[in-house]
């Protein structure tokens, strides 16, 4: 598989930053930064032509030596001059650079003028308030890096589901490769999808006598950074990212088993558990018995059968009323990727985007899609170049020339005319009627005074959706995973708003907001509001991420006719002019 544009662009950045901290000379690090951004907002893969043998397009910026780095990295998945600066910087102070609020400037002060080479020494140094005299310090910042470290003290760290998947990935096709691994997979809660992941489970199966060189391979992996149990059958790591892999290597006839108990949830186990004593089974991670007879264990399947049911999809796992769904064959039929016909969330550079209206619609076509929405931000949101009106009525009409050619060409791609559309404090949209007619719709989002009352929260939102060209609530309750709470809002509300006036919410797929969350997905779909997943891309690569809004919606148990963009063209434009006034 080849490597994507923004793991390739993660190289730069590493490297802009390790060099920053050496203290490098800025135009230097400044052209691996700019690397970055060019290659992330890359709209198709430079792997794959690389691997294909197509040459590289001309990218700004990047010359001989810069495309030179990026064919080593698609190549080898990694950088020999990052390793050799890696190995000149202490992993003490590399571990610096992940406290929000440290950049490489920051660490390299305290690096510098503190002697500062690890979270302990820094947390020392700050207790001592040695660090508010560094310039570009002050007592705020001292206090701020003091919080953080007892936080992730008192929180066990858990990290986001696409972080999750970047230590993951290549480390599922690296056992995958050892010799004698017959079967891999990654278990608990990075298979159930969560939003968040503790630590990553790992099973593999083997040939006979094989076990012990795969725990040294696994253990021997070049992003381990400590060997935390080492055994024949079971052996967990710390990776260099700080995440905690599990690996276990189970028997091919209980491998099912397996997955299924290290699947979970923990609650999952514990209802399936008592729903076999109740049939006089017993189940464990080893398979399912009657009585000295072993009945099941080789897939999951199997063992579900052995407890007849039908297979239940991982992300369903987490006795919510999975089990009685099982039983009585009422299990939804989740929606997937090949379901998504289009996405309703996506900027360009007329705001806070890094791609071209060209770009977004190219990206788009290579995914198949049938539509894209061109959704930039209303004037109101300045630190994101707002547009005003004339911007927006000019974009519109480059969107129409757009559309026309796309025709001609027989891309198969419509954009769509749309705007992410402020709701102001009193609930009014940012833009006036006579304007909003000429969208094909809107996604209307709060994006300031987060701080009032639910009460007035909920009003407010519920005033807006009065508005007949509101069409889609835009990340429903505004929350940040880990670093800010949702507004207050009363879901329950708004959900029943919607459904009242046929309104539609948003599945924002942004790796940090994931917003509705799965159990608002379930309450929105059980109250017939269809609910849009989008990616709300501010590049052409993060349409990408349309598969982390999918996982929280399978979660939210949606299937395709819960989803609004499963819709064919025609019959979306009807859903979304509903609610307009006619002529
Ligand atoms: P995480 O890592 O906190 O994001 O969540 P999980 O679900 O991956 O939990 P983890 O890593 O502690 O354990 C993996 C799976 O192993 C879990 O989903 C279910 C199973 N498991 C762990 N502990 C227990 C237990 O005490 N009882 C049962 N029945 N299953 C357990
Ligand atoms: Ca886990
Ligand atoms: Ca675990
Ligand atoms: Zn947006």
């Amino acid at each position: 598989m080849a490597i994507p544009n923004t793991k390739i662009a993660e190289v730069f950045d590493e490297l802009a930053d390790l060099l920053e901290i050496e203290g490098a000379n800025p135009f230097r690090v400044r052209a691996y930064r700019n690397a970055a951004r060019v290659i992330e907002s890359y709209p198709s893969s430079l792997a794959a032509r690389i691997e294909q043998g197509t040459p590289l397009p001309r990218l700004a910026g990047i010359g001989k030596d810069l495309e030179g780095k990026i064919r080593i990295i698609a190549r080898t998945r990694g950088l020999p001059l990052l390793n050799d600066v890696a190995k000149r910087v202490p992993p003490g102070v590399r571990e610096l650079l992940q406290l929000p609020g440290l950049g490489p400037k920051r660490v390299r002060a305290l690096q510098k003028a503190r002697g500062i080479e690890s979270l302990a020494e820094l947390e020392r140094a700050a207790r001592g308030q040695q660090l508010r005299s560094l310039p570009g310090f002050g007592t705020r910042t001292e206090e701020k890096i003091l919080s953080e470290l007892s936080r992730r003290k008192d929180a066990p760290r858990r990290f986001l589901l696409s972080a999750a998947e970047q230590s993951a990935e290549p480390l599922l096709a690296y056992l995958k490769g050892l010799p004698g691994v017959s079967q891999a997979a990654v278990a608990g809660s990075f298979r159930r999808k969560r939003e968040t992941v503790g630590d990553l489970d790992l099973l593999v199966t083997c040939e006979p006598g094989a076990a012990r060189r795969i725990m040294e391979g696994f253990t021997g992996y070049v992003e381990v950074a400590e060997v935390l149990s080492r055994g024949p059958t079971r052996s967990s790591v710390r990776l260099h990212t700080g995440m905690q892999i599990d690996l276990r290597v189970v028997r091919k006839e209980s491998f099912g088993a397996a997955l299924v108990y290290f699947t979970g949830s923990k609650a999952h186990n514990i209802a399936i558990r008592n729903l076999a004593l109740r049939k006089k089974l017993k189940i464990n991670e080893y398979g399912v018995q009657r009585g000295p007879r072993r009945i099941a264990g080789t897939t999951e399947e199997e063992v579900y059968r052995a407890l007849g049911l039908p297979f239940i999809e991982p992300e369903l796992r987490e006795d919510r009323g999975e089990l009685d769904a099982a039983a009585r064959g009422t299990l939804p039929k989740l929606v997937t990727l090949e379901d998504l016909r289009g996405d309703l969330h996506g900027h360009t550079i007329a705001t806070d985007g890094t791609g071209t209206l060209g770009e977004m619609a190219e990206a788009a076509r290579e995914r198949g899609y049938e539509y894209l929405a061109i959704t930039d931000h209303s004037r109101r949101l300045t630190v994101a170049k707002g547009q005003t009106p004339e911007r927006l009525r000019q974009q519109l009409r480059v969107i129409d020339r757009m559309n026309a050619r796309l025709a001609n060409t027989g891309a198969g791609l419509t954009l769509l005319k749309a705007a992410e559309v402020d709701i102001l404090e009193d609930g009014s949209l940012d833009f006036p009627d006579s304007l909003l007619s000429l969208l094909d719709f809107t996604v209307c989002s709060v994006h300031h005074k987060f701080e009032l009352s639910g009460e007035k929260q909920t009003e407010r939102i519920l005033r807006a959706m009065d508005n007949p060209y509101f069409t889609i609530l835009g990340h429903p309750t505004g929350r940040l995973i880990d670093r800010r709470p949702p507004y207050a809002v009363d879901l329950g509300r708004i959900i029943a708003g919607a459904r009242d006036r046929g309104c539609f919410l948003e599945v924002n797929s942004q790796p940090d907001r994931l917003d509705l969350a799965d159990v608002y997905c379930k309450s929105a779909k059980e109250s017939g509001v269809l609910l849009a997943i989008s990616t709300d891309s501010h590049s052409p690569a993060h349409l990408g991420n349309i598969r982390l809004g999918l996982a929280q919606a399978r979660r939210g148990w949606l299937e395709p006719r819960d989803v609004l963009n499963t819709r064919p063209l025609a019959e979306l434009r009807e859903l979304l002019r509903r609610r307009r006034p006619r002529g």
